[in-house]
């Protein structure tokens, strides 16, 4: 029986009422996201015409995911809301906190021993909250969650923002910080912007060596990594229901690189079949019985330029494997332009380690077609170039594989598999190199390649591609390889060509049944205690913030301006600091560490006027902080893109950085710093951000009158005496105004309860 089945089986009894009452006040066609965010609208009372792209709209969620990572905040969290249970369904996953070292099962035993106080913190506090606790080694959040959670036609929030990979199963998952995966958690209304629709029409069929991978590599080249900022993506068209629902996932997965709250597929078959295989044929029977509602009504798919507001359409056979990278996941190179480009940029040519996995590309026909390849490279005598890395997606897929041979294929390759989890992905990885400033080239089947991410070297190229395109490069260890054009000489001396990668998207003898609790969930213990060693240096209960004092700003000195992109793992780094993720004090050791000062040029020495000397911006916050004035914080476009971690947005309240004001952000983290307390603004001129000077003293006034249409003004004191009057605009509404007021969200809702 499906994991909350009850839960799912009332939501479809539920739904064709749900959707006739929609209709009723939404006159016009339906599409898919229209009909999925009404029929979860938190209050059926506030059912009105919400304006896309503009409005706020408050939702009830029907599940929560959370990986250890960030479920360490969001616990810590809930509870000082003093609520004692969750109100929805909800699952923790330990998948990040796994560095990838000397193998598989050494890896899990040293993770277990490392991490022991933070598993047994997470374990508890999900055996007292009713929460499903996924223990080390089980697999990564977000196949997980497909594999055993998602349902089409459901909305979910995830402490991740890869969250959206469930949309490959039809279901809204949108990545949120913890306060916001809060709401759900005790029943609040969760609040999200109502999205802008954007359609992409799917035409045609893959060519062999092109996979779903592709197509959102494409995509995020064509758009950029915020072009689908507050967009939901819709997949239509022959060419979609042509992807296997694993390949849709992919895609969906991907797409928090364009900026998307959430990417979607409609009802299809192939999602039958993967219910089916996964043990969920009640949920399949259910869902095609409201096929209808599962999917966008038919005149949006005849005319979708008349109902979504913007449209992209992809002919898949013409599509060509794409190669992403370095260094941003939306600088996309079509394989056969490869050469060129790289020669042209002086990209490292040799691929030095090829990883195959992470919760992009770890399904069962990632890794079939990747080992396919790998078969036919051993039959026709070539030998691995580049190390490779095997980093199965879950117990579920690695399982079935082996039983399938594939992974006895890439061991025999001299292929090493890694434990099921993040590992590189996050940084969490030895790479066992001595110079860790070289340059040098790794290419991986992930979503996201930023600076240092992935083994903290700057200089490292990460580029990101396909698992088969990935498994061809590894034999020729070359970044710039076409296995569709470029011949390999074998051990015999003789040139040979690559076949096209094949293999099946669900495991032909079914996925390997065993018993589920040899990698389902940990059985729910009654346990009372919450452990938490006030010693501990890995975590620390959290402090309520104190509200607002209902003051303009006033001389507030700048922290950091800073210079070009930055990202949440420029903000608060991953990789080594993920041992602090429940320890607020220590964690923001690494506020903005990685973010590069626009007047030095330098990442971590800022100007602090109390001293008059550089320092760290961590010490520097804090010497401002404990003068007494906070500071503020200044940036450029889709300033906090990539994670949801809401570290990023704590730190700085910790650290007292009061304001940030950006060109544009990220909305997630957009989101995160308005729970937190922390103000967010824009500038009304981008061209201000160039009048900020290092030694500025900062006003925002205009507080007392702050609404969701004023505009706010920035001072900027210069120490010549001159100043400059800079108009600010923000994007919060009344409720995000009290959020502000009281000194972040959680206190509305911790008000709420000691009210009760
Ligand atoms: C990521 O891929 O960047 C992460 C690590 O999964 C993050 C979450 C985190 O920082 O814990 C994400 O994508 O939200
Ligand atoms: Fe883990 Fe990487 Fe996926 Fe984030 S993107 S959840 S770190 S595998």
């Amino acid at each position: 029986m499906a994991y909350d089945f009850d839960m799912i089986r009332t939501f479809y009894n539920d739904l064709p009422s749900r959707i006739d009452r929609v209709r009723k006040q939404i006159v016009h066609p339906l599409t898919l996201t229209e009909k999925i965010l009404y029929s979860h609208l938190f209050d059926i009372k506030h059912l009105q015409h919400y304006k896309r792209g503009s409005d706020y709209a408050s939702f009830r969620p029907d599940r929560v995911a959370m990986q250890d990572a960030t479920a360490q905040m969001t616990l810590l969290q809930f509870m000082i809301t003093g609520r004692n249970h969750s109100s929805v369904p909800a699952s923790v996953h330990c998948d990040h906190l796994i560095t990838a070292n000397s193998g598989a099962e050494q890896d899990l035993k040293s993770a277990r021993e490392i991490n022991s106080e933070v598993y047994d913190f997470l374990r508890s506090a999900c055996n007292n909250y009713g929460i499903s606790f996924w223990k080390p080694g089980s697999g990564i959040i977000h196949q997980i969650v497909l594999e055993n959670y998602a349902f089409p036609g459901g909305l979910m929030t995830g402490t991740d923002s890869h969250t959206p990979n469930a949309g490959g199963l039809g279901m809204m998952a949108v990545g949120v910080g913890g306060a916001d995966a809060v709401d759900a958690l005790t029943g609040s209304p969760w609040e999200l912007r109502f999205p802008q629709i954007t359609g992409v029409k799917l035409t045609g069929r893959l060519n062999k060596w092109v996979s779903a991978k592709d197509i959102i590599l494409k995509i995020a080249g064509m758009v950029s990594v915020s072009g689908f900022t507050n967009s939901v993506v819709e997949y239509f068209g022959d060419g979609a229901e042509s992807l296997s629902c694993t390949g849709k996932a992919t895609i969906c997965n991907m797409g928090a690189e364009t900026g998307a709250t959430a990417s979607l597929f409609g009802f299809d078959e192939a999602m039958v079949s993967y219910l089916e295989a996964t043990g969920r044929k009640e949920i399949a029977d259910l869902a095609r019985a409201n096929r209808m509602h599962l999917r966008s009504d038919d005149e949006v798919y005849s005319d979708p330029a008349k109902y979504y507001d913007r449209l992209l359409e992809i002919d898949l056979g013409k599509l060509v494997s794409h190669i992403n990278g370095p260094f941003s996941p939306d600088i996309s190179t079509p394989v056969p332009e490869m050469k060129e480009k790289a020669a042209g940029f002086n990209w490292p040519a040799d691929a030095e380690v090829v990883m195959i996995g992470s919760c992009t590309n770890s399904s069962f026909e990632d890794i079939a077609r990747a080992a396919s390849v790998v078969k036919d490279a051993l039959s026709k005598k070539l030998v691995l170039k580049s190390k490779l890395l095997i980093i199965p997606g879950s117990e579920q897929v690695l399982l079935s594989a082996e039983e399938n041979g594939y992974m006895e294929l890439f061991r025999k390759a001299g292929g090493e598999i890694l434990a099921n989890a993040c590992g590189p992905c996050i940084g969490q990885w030895n790479r066992g190199v001595a110079d860790n400033n070289r340059s040098n080239t790794i290419i991986h089947t992930f979503n996201r390649n930023f600076a240092k991410r992935t083994d903290g070297n700057p200089n490292t190229h990460v580029f990101i591609t396909s698992p088969e395109m990935a498994a061809a490069i590894a034999f020729s260890g070359k970044l710039a390889f076409d296995p569709q054009n470029d011949k390999l000489m074998n051990e015999d001396g003789a040139e040979v060509l690559l076949s096209e990668p094949y293999g099946p998207d669900l495991p032909p003898g079914g996925f390997v049944s065993g018993t589920k609790d040899s990698f389902g969930p940990e059985s729910a213990l009654t346990e009372d205690i919450i452990r938490i060693d006030p010693h501990s240096q890995r975590l620390q209960a959290l402090v309520p913030l104190n509200p607002w004092d209902g003051k303009d700003f006033i001389n507030l000195p700048l922290l950091i301006k800073a210079k070009g992109k930055c990202t949440t793992d420029h903000i608060s780094m991953a990789g080594p600091w993920l041992k602090y993720r429940g320890h607020l004090e220590n964690i923001s050791e690494n506020y903005m560490t990685g973010a590069v000062n626009y007047f030095n040029g330098l990442s971590n020495s800022v100007f602090n006027r109390l001293t008059g000397n550089y320092d760290s911006v961590p010490a520097t916050a804090k010497a401002y902080r404990d003068y007494g004035t906070g500071s503020v914080v200044a940036g450029e476009e889709n300033f906090g893109e990539g994670s949801s971690r809401e570290h990023a947005a704590m730190e700085p309240g910790f650290l007292g950085v009061r304001a940030i004001i950006v060109k544009s952000f990220a909305r997630i983290h957009e989101t995160n710093l308005k729970k937190q307390g922390i103000l967010t603004l824009t500038f009304r001129e981008k061209g201000d951000y160039d009048k900020i000077r290092e030694d500025d003293m900062v006003d925002i006034t205009g507080l007392k009158d702050f609404s969701p249409l004023a505009t706010l003004t920035l001072t900027l004191n210069h120490s010549d005496g001159t100043k400059d009057n800079i108009p600010v605009t923000h994007t919060y509404n009344e409720i995000q105004i009290s959020w502000f007021k009281a000194g972040g969200a959680l206190n509305i809702i911790r008000n709420n309860e000691t009210m009760k």
